[in-house]
């Protein structure tokens, strides 16, 4: 079997694997341990240009290949249209989306700058696959520069329907670009759907057939131990104490304006102002760490926050008890397991998300015996296989006040009929089957379509149990 070589926007640093790494590096575990393998990618440093040969360095199989990325490269194709333009765009936001012509020169010279980098490095049997928005143009870039080698595509988050991408002004090229692919992975068949009607209207039909759902997991039994090991320290157990018996109601996003924060508090709110007998009853700790905190959007995203926050305590606090506990600093992730496993119920509200990790962690880090509930908002990729969550529409502050009242009195047997469902969801479609699959419809061992369907089969949910408020 040939390599498998890896690009993303960041490469991880292997320092950082185990216990505490999340995200893309624990997802390829799996298929990293099997194989020889290239990880490619910026390095997350600057420099004063792009640099032409990455830096490189080994870690048992698998090569690190890094390049620091000039300024001019950072400020235009990463904060500009990787993050002004794409990020919102995708997220079905054009409103949001900020469009500067020199941002789409940056995108497309530092795709065009990580091909040309990494062409020398590849053998003929090596099998690519290369994630997300960052990087649309890549296949057709490599193999203008005669790769021949099979190159895959995974889109993290959502695709919108064609007529809100063509909001884009550089939406023509993009979908093109994407015609180079010999397979694409969307999260859901919905993402399917409308990158394969984009690709049709543009004339690129064959690369339609190319196009498949695969459902991005965790790893559901590693995360259940980190879950259950942590539970008893002393984080924890001061949490604990600290909420005297009251339900702890969690939620865990980066700080970003398609997590649907101001919402969720406004739902809390709710909760507290129109049904009184829960005043007093839970406390509600968000842990949001800011992320791209430079960008004007997320300033004025956190001043927001900061002042519904302050609005709501002001308005319910009593002497003893706080509704609403925020923080904007980073907690270890193995802490946020221990805190999972604490919380009563889970709030997972984004407006849009390509899946929605937190989600999955939240259900894989439950007490069998006595599991909380989640309230999940149905434009999450996850909602399509969580059946047994309360799913709600995330832009109306009622009806999360309404799903939170709802699972502050849910008895433990319909708690334990939901977590069941989800837990059976989550543990078959995690990380290993994911990449499994994605890399069988990308060699060639199955149809990208075929392999797509039975990745995104729906664990059935006994209906019954699951319908809520009914
Ligand atoms: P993200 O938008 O980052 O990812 P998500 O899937 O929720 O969103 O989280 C990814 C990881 O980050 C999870 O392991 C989660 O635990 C961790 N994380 C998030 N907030 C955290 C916090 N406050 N503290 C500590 N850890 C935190 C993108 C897409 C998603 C898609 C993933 C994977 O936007 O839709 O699910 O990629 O494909």
């Amino acid at each position: 079997m040939g390599r498998l070589v890896i690009v993303a926007n960041r490469v991880p640093d292997p320092r950082e694997r185990g216990a505490t790494a999340g995200g893309l590096a624990v997802a390829l575990s799996d298929a990293l341990a099997k194989r020889e393998s290239v990880w490619f990618g910026w390095s997350g440093n600057t420099a004063d240009h792009t640099a032409t040969e990455p830096q490189q360095f080994r870690r048992g199989r698998t090569l690190y290949a890094t390049l620091d990325l000039g300024q001019d490269d950072y400020r235009h194709y990463y904060q500009g249209f990787s993050n002004g333009a794409l990020w919102p765009v995708l997220h079905y936001r054009l409103g949001v989306a900020r469009f500067e012509r020199e941002d789409w020169v940056g995108y497309r010279r530092v795709n065009g700058a990580f091909a040309a980098a990494l062409a020398p490095l590849l053998k003929p049997d090596d099998t690519i696959w290369i994630h997300d928005f960052h990087l649309f143009l890549m296949a057709q870039e490599l193999r203008a520069l005669g790769c021949r080698q099979r190159i895959g595509f995974f889109l993290h988050v959502p695709f919108p329907p064609r007529q809100v991408f063509l909001g884009l002004p550089n939406a023509a090229e993009i979908v093109t670009a994407v015609a180079a692919y010999d397979a694409i992975g969307m999260q859901t068949e919905d993402d399917a759907e409308n990158l394969r009607a984009a690709l049709i209207h543009a004339g690129e039909a064959a690369a339609a057939l190319r196009v498949g759902a695969f459902p991005i997991g965790i790893d559901a039994e590693g995360f259940a131990e980190l879950a259950a090991r942590r539970f008893h320290t002393k984080e924890v157990e001061q949490l604990r104490a600290s909420l005297a018996g009251r339900a702890l109601v969690l939620g865990v996003d980066r700080l970003d304006y398609t997590k649907g924060l101001p919402q969720r508090i406004a739902g809390f709110g709710k909760l507290l102002e129109r049904f009184p007998r829960q005043r007093g009853k839970a406390t509600f700790l968000q842990v949001a760490p800011v992320s791209r905190g430079d960008v004007a959007q997320y300033r004025a995203l956190r001043r927001e926050l900061d002042e519904s926050v302050g609005r709501i305590n002001g308005q319910y606090a009593e002497p003893d008890w706080a509704p609403i506990r925020y923080i904007t600093r980073a907690v270890a992730r193995p802490t946020i397991a221990g805190y999972m496993r604490l919380s009563r119920i889970a709030l997972v509200t984004p407006l849009r998300d390509g899946m929605n990790l937190v989600a999955k962690e939240y259900v894989a880090a439950q007490d069998p015996q006595d599991p909380g509930v989640l309230v999940l908002s149905r434009f999450a990729g996850a909602a399509l296989e969580l059946e047994g969550a309360l799913q709600v529409n995330p832009l109306d502050p009622d009806d999360i006040a309404e799903a939170l009242d709802t699972a502050l009195a849910m008895p433990k047997d319909e708690r334990l009929a939901r977590w069941r469902q989800m837990d059976e969801a989550v543990r078959g479609t995690t990380a290993a089957i994911w990449c499994a699959r994605f890399l069988a419809a990308l060699e060639g061992r199955e149809e990208v379509a075929e392999a797509g369907r039975a990745a995104g089969q729906v664990v059935p949910a006994p209906r019954e149990t699951l319908r809520r408020r009914a």
